[in-house]
């Protein structure tokens, strides 16, 4: 790979070798808070510096957003769109340098992270577009000469917490939407990527200055949860919190909200399972697991963890999958050849490694994989060989989600069993099954079938579009995000009733005399 310099993607994206990690949309504020060092999982390198931010920034923060919040849900929707158009407009212009960053600093490869920018982008489109079908339903009143319908206002702060996974595209998905809602954002990104954070912060302040947006409507804190989690969780300024991450934090973050009755967007884990039955096109079957399955490097949460097989083509599939296991180009994330970059950090790969064990504590077999590589390009031991396992799926390590390219072979016999194993995991969000038999793939999309938010025929569990509405059920945390009519969650409902009428005619038929 040619020496990459990053200097030069740095100075693209305005950022300097020490950042300030709270921004008011318009404005960058001086911090209180400890200087966190970015380095990135490919070569160990240090990238840049992030101020973050303190309690103090924070209130600050959100008296701003307060503020802002009066003036914003004033502007019409559709010239709230016509921002987000703009903001789409400069992040096309920044596609490649914002990709490289995601690239650099998260260890996703670079084609994986200009597709991330380019979900921001594809989040615009549909978020202008939105901005003019902000609409309710009518209803005919039980009552002559009355009109009832519903009407959506805007909500205020919306919390968006973002995982290290995606460190650009969760944010877009949720501010965009919410701004057209006329609503305002304060975002906290995942400690990992906050320099991902900042640069989007450059690429939008631009167009909010530009169009004399006030300060405080699109807002960033960069903190780390245990500094600024449960003051933000319980912070009543905020009705929504939208919140990516793992089950357990999600847990208390659902709690915390929910202790002072604010709502939730939960996206939390998923255990993603890839159903292949004897009718499944073989080839396209294997591209889809393999991309599922390593694609950043197993640290989707859509990332394909389970691969439920027949028994009839399992062999077949498994010494396939396990060929293309073996020559997968393992390497720096920016390197074009790279199919599987580096994991997060080195915790990210204990975290492997102690799943690998107790997989084989419990009974399962490795039949590739799990080292961690080491030599000339993997100084920053971060680089492992994808794994898969041949496992039960009633494991205790099979019924939790480990963040890493640790795949597992399970074997089935009938459909009815394939689906019964396939739902038998604490997580819902995201499944597959691959079959060219239409009583297959309707069996599997019916109310017997998946009992995932996502649920695709001959497509792969991660790569979800985001036109349509984008989240899990039962330990993935019920949320729903993106496309089709998820920005109803960032706004606020009211039924009308008018009576045009010059008598009161009570509902209920209810006489009351007076
Ligand atoms: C996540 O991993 O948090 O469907 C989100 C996908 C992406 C989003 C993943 N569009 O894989």
């Amino acid at each position: 790979m040619k020496e990459i310099n990053f200097k030069s993607v740095l100075k693209d994206l305005h950022l300097e070798e020490v950042n300030p990690g709270v921004c008011t949309g318009t404005e960058w504020k001086k911090t209180s808070g400890k200087f966190i060092e970015s380095y990135s999982p490919s070569d160990g390198k240090l990238i840049a510096r992030v101020q973050q931010c303190g309690v103090e920034d924070y209130h600050a923060v959100i008296n701003t957003a307060k503020n802002a919040f009066k003036s914003w849900r004033m502007v019409p929707a559709p010239k709230r769109g016509e921002i987000v158009r703009q903001i789409g407009l400069e992040l096309r212009k920044y596609k490649e340098p914002l990709g490289k960053l995601v690239s650099y600093e998260m260890g996703k490869i670079y084609q994986e992270s200009l597709g991330e920018v380019q979900e921001m982008i594809d989040i615009c489109d549909f978020a202008v577009g939105q901005s003019r079908q902000l609409y309710g339903f009518t209803m005919h009143s039980e009552r002559a000469k009355h009109r009832m319908y519903d009407q959506y206002h805007p909500l205020g702060i919306v919390g968006v917490v973002s995982a290290f996974n995606f460190p650009v595209a969760v944010w877009a998905w949720n501010a965009m939407i919410a701004l057209v809602a006329g609503d305002v954002v304060v975002w906290k990104p995942s400690s990992k990527v906050y320099l991902c954070a900042v640069a989007v912060h450059k690429i939008v302040g631009k167009v909010l200055k530009e169009n004399k947006v006030p300060e405080g409507v699109l807002n960033l804190v960069a903190a780390d949860s245990k500094m600024l989690g449960d003051t933000m969780f319980s912070d009543k300024n905020i009705p929504l919190v939208s919140f990516t991450g793992s089950t357990n934090i999600g847990k208390k973050v659902g709690r915390l909200v929910g202790e002072r009755l604010g709502r939730s967007i939960l996206e939390l884990g998923g255990n993603n399972a890839i159903i292949v039955t004897p009718n499944a096109d073989m080839e396209m079957t294997l591209r889809a697991a393999v991309f599922g399955a390593v694609g950043t490097c197993g640290q989707r949460c859509t990332s394909t963890r389970r691969i439920i097989l027949h028994e009839s083509v399992y062999d077949e599939f498994k010494q396939k999958l396990v060929a293309i296991y073996r020559k997968l180009p393992i390497g720096h994330a920016l390197d074009e050849n790279t199919l599987l970059g580096p994991l997060v950090d080195k915790r990210a790969v204990q975290d492997f490694q102690n799943a690998i064990e107790r997989v084989k504590q419990q009974g399962g077999k490795i039949i590739t994989g799990g080292d961690v590589l080491e030599g000339a390009g993997f100084e920053a031991g971060t680089f492992v060989k994808p794994c898969i396992a041949e496992v039960e799926n009633n494991y205790e390590i099979v019924q939790e989600e480990t963040f890493a390219p640790l795949l597992y072979l399970i074997k089935y016999n009938t459909l009815e069993e394939a689906i019964q194993i396939h739902n038998d995991v604490p997580q819902g969000l995201s499944s597959a099954l691959f079959s060219t038999n239409m009583l297959e793939t309707e069996t599997f999309l019916s109310h017997e079938g998946s009992d995932c938010g996502i649920a695709n025929i001959n497509i792969g569990t991660s790569g979800a579009e985001i036109g349509g509405a984008f989240g899990g059920e039962k330990d993935t945390g019920g949320g729903r995000e993106s496309g089709s009519d998820a920005w109803k969650a960032y706004m606020r409902r009211q039924t009308n009733t008018i009576n045009f009428s010059t008598d009161l005619p009570l509902a209920q038929g209810i006489e009351f005399t007076l």
